[in-house]
């Protein structure tokens, strides 16, 4: 086909995708700008935005657009085994992450999660979720050309990579805040500022606030503007002003552009924070559901291939919004990290009692076809308590005491704890927040290590497992965070690390322990122990049922987790005792097999010790390809 052919097929191919996803784009920008008196140009401006990043796309991701719009579904398959890390704490630098691959494959992982790694503030940054440019790498992490390179070379390995949309917020040295900074006006509206404090403080009256210990306060004085800006974050990240159509239409190129150098799925970072009220706390508002479903129906046209994930660490009653809801259902995210399964099972381990855990998975709406949860025990953020509040239907209950007994005791203060971890921006004595440590610390690990003690540290690693084996077996991607595979502790050298910057979360944000990973095949060595362990959990997961969440979840005894999955005639059983005391436990009519231990023939009471955990399958009925 000569060029000008290929050139009118696929622009042709883009107009068919526009004509389909016209209603739900004109409904998201409609929501956000429809008042405005010049709404039609921004409307005509956002499709060629769209246009041009289709014409700019590589044909082996146009290839791989109409694959994925053929199977919709492609990120919800059971092989789909996530990894998060720091690029340059797991390999130093993009090219370095290449020469990895073999590791993650030989995991298991098919989505791999870099943490920011676009140009960064100098100093201070969050880690990198201050981004100073959309469209440059990091210099000290590689270019643009690696970028294309890495998500080239895991795509071919099977690979899915997912990168950050920092779309909350910039760096305060962005173009964008220098211009403003210099005077511009145009850039000036990027942001939202406040020349008088009593307006800051009007808003501050509804305010919570993220980390109110390192940054108290959601504004922050600019003497280059003479005015506050609203900083949600740290002071050094400047919240965007979503109420100008330039701002979307910016962060929406931005994203194609990285989208056509290959990254697949974009989490979407604070995606609750988007849109500002007076009067309400700015998270959670419609306006931050249309500014996604405006990103997702620009996506879909331009680069389908992509999905989209949100990162919203709100309750359990708010959450699946964030995959839509009424005419957006579907339509907005693909993925949520599902915060309330994750709290949950560290509140059931806490407390050797699962109840609470089935009630609150029970409880949680379905997700929407074509749409579902990221599982995932540990990121490289806190844990953060706040999520657990109970819905509308929730049982009568004092969350905040139970809220305040988790910060205790994975903070090591209760009696019966064995966590090492550490209470995350709290204010008093009697506020709770987060928790800090690594999957190894919590779980008893490193006490049982420094005690030399062997029997605590196996309940170490079976509750590790055992956390693992509950995660997976959710449904949807089941994330890994980088290092939790081998039981990598806690770095108790966080505080002289060069991107501390007094932030307590680098507790369990240290370099991958290579030295460690060499051991994952020595038989005896607890990383061996635990990489296994991992490693079993995601090969038979690829062959399990699974459908996009449970169907049912329920205990019994109270100890016990029991999570069924019910797929075409097939029937999956997840059990898991959080209790450190073996307890029978009886098994649902019929014959099951047991597909980690691969055994058969098991059927009555089975005695499941502590911490132990089983994935079972109803024998007869398996698809015979699992
Ligand atoms: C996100 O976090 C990121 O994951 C953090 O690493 C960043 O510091 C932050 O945004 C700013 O970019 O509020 O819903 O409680 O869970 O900051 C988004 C701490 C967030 C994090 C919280 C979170």
């Amino acid at each position: 086909m000569a060029d000008d052919e290929h050139g009118a097929a696929s622009d042709a191919e883009f107009h068919a995708r526009a004509a389909r996803w016209h209603g739900d784009l004109n409904r998201a920008l409609h929501a956000l700008y429809g008042e405005r008196a010049d709404f039609a140009a921004w409307q005509a401006k956002a499709l060629q935005i769209a246009l041009e990043a289709h014409r700019a796309r590589p044909a082996a991701l146009r290839a791989l657009d109409r694959a994925r719009e053929a199977d919709p579904a492609w990120f919800l398959a059971p092989d789909r085994i996530g990894y998060s890390c720091y690029v340059d704490r797991f390999a130093g630098t993009l090219e370095g992450v290449s020469a990895r691959i073999g590791y993650l494959q030989e995991l298991g992982v098919t989505y791999l999660h870099l943490l920011p790694f676009l140009k960064m503030r100098p100093g201070c940054n969050d880690g990198g979720f201050a981004v100073s440019s959309y469209r440059a790498v990091e210099p000290s992490l590689g270019d643009m050309h690696d970028l294309a390179a890495l998500a080239q070379r895991l795509r071919a390995g099977g690979i899915s990579l997912c990168a950050d949309l920092l779309c909350n917020h910039t760096a305060d040295d962005h173009e964008w805040a220098l211009r403003a900074k210099a005077g511009d006006a145009h850039y000036r509206d990027y942001y939202l500022t406040f020349a008088d404090e009593a307006q800051t403080k009007a808003f501050e009256a509804h305010l919570g606030q993220v980390f109110a210990v390192t940054a108290p306060g959601n504004f922050t004085f600019s003497p280059e503007l003479q005015a506050w800006v609203w900083t949600t974050f740290y002071p050094y990240q400047w919240d965007l002003n979503f109420a100008n159509p330039a701002v979307l239409l910016e962060m929406a190129a931005a994203m194609l552009n990285l989208a056509n150098h290959g990254v697949e799925v974009f989490r979407l970072d604070s995606a609750p924070f988007l849109w500002k009220r007076l009067g309400g706390d700015c998270q959670n508002e419609p306006q931050a559901h249309a500014i996604i479903q405006a990103l997702r129906a620009l996506a879909a046209i331009a680069v389908p291939a992509v999905a989209l994930k949100a990162e919203a660490i709100v309750p359990a009653a708010q959450l699946v919004d964030y995959l839509g809801i009424g005419p957006s259902a579907g339509k907005e995210c693909h993925l949520a990290y599902n915060t309330n399964l994750m709290t949950l099972q560290w509140a059931a381990l806490a407390r050797g009692n699962a109840e609470l855990l089935a009630e609150g998975l029970m409880a949680m709406p379905r997700p929407p076809p074509n749409t579902g949860w990221l599982s995932y025990v540990r990121c490289h953020d806190d844990i953060g308590w706040g999520v657990l509040r109970g819905g509308p239907e929730g049982k009568a209950r004092d969350w905040e005491a139970l809220r305040g007994f988790l910060s205790k005791f994975y903070a090591g203060e209760t009696e019966n704890s064995f966590a090492s971890g550490a209470a995350f921006q709290v204010t008093n004595a009697q506020a709770v927040h987060g928790t800090s440590g690594s999957l190894a610390s919590l779980c008893g690990l490193e006490r049982a290590l420094l005690a030399g003690d062997a029997g605590e540290m196996d309940l170490a690693v079976r509750r590790i497992l055992l956390m693992a084996a509950v995660s997976f077996a959710f449904g949807g991607v089941a994330l890994i965070n980088m290092g939790d595979e081998l039981g990598q502790l806690n770095d108790l050298t966080f505080a002289q690390g060069p991107r501390y910057d007094g932030d307590g979360r680098w507790l369990h944000r240290g370099a991958m322990d290579w030295g460690q990973a060499a051991l994952r095949t020595a038989l005896g060595s607890i990383p061996g122990r635990v990489f296994r362990g991992f490693q079993a959990l995601a090969r038979a997961r690829a062959t399990l049922p699974l459908g996009r969440a449970p169907d049912l979840v329920e205990t019994g005894p109270a100890s016990v987790l029991r999570m069924h999955h019910r797929q075409s005639g097939a029937h999956f059983l997840l059990l898991a005792n959080f209790s450190p005391r073996e307890v029978p436990v009886a098994l649902p009519a019929g014959v099951w097999r047991d597909v980690l231990q691969d055994k058969d023939g098991l059927s009555g009471e089975l005695p499941l010790e502590g911490y132990g955990a089983r994935w079972l399958l109803r024998a007869g009925i398996v698809n015979k390809t699992g």
